[in-house]
């Protein structure tokens, strides 16, 4: 058994469950927020047979899609907010870790 741990964009994270709940997969959603943008984003958790790994994967990537974001650059001075010191930075699709699972138990 494989942990799926599938990080992506808050907005695609409703199309992304039912995708993969209608696939047959049980999964777990968590808020989470971007290290580095700060922003909201959503961390999918997954238990899926070895067989099926490949299949959710599929499915995370064929819902999510990613994103140009301007972000201010930091300068020793603090933020700068000037169009010329915007950074223009690609989010997502998806960030997935795939984990091997020691023991699954359930009650
Ligand atoms: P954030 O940390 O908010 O990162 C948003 C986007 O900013 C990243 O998109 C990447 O394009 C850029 N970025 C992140 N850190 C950077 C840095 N130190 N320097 C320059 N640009 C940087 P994605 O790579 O698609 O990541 C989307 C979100 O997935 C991340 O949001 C974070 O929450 C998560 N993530 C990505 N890689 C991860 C990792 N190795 N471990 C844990 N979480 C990760």
């Amino acid at each position: 058994m494989k942990m799926i741990l599938a990080i992506v964009n808050h907005d695609d994270s409703g199309d992304v469950i039912g995708g993969l709940t209608e696939g047959g997969f049980m999964v777990t959603k968590i808020a989470t927020i971007g290290g580095f943008l700060k922003k909201d984003n959503t961390t999918i958790i997954l238990g899926v047979d070895d067989e099926k790994v490949d299949s959710a994967i599929e499915i995370i990537y064929s819902k999510s899609h990613s994103r140009q974001q301007m972000v201010p650059v930091v300068t020793e001075h603090g933020f700068a907010y000037s169009p010329e010191t915007l950074l223009e930075v690609t989010v997502g699709g998806a960030t997935i870790f795939v984990l091997d699972v020691e023991r699954f138990e359930k009650m």
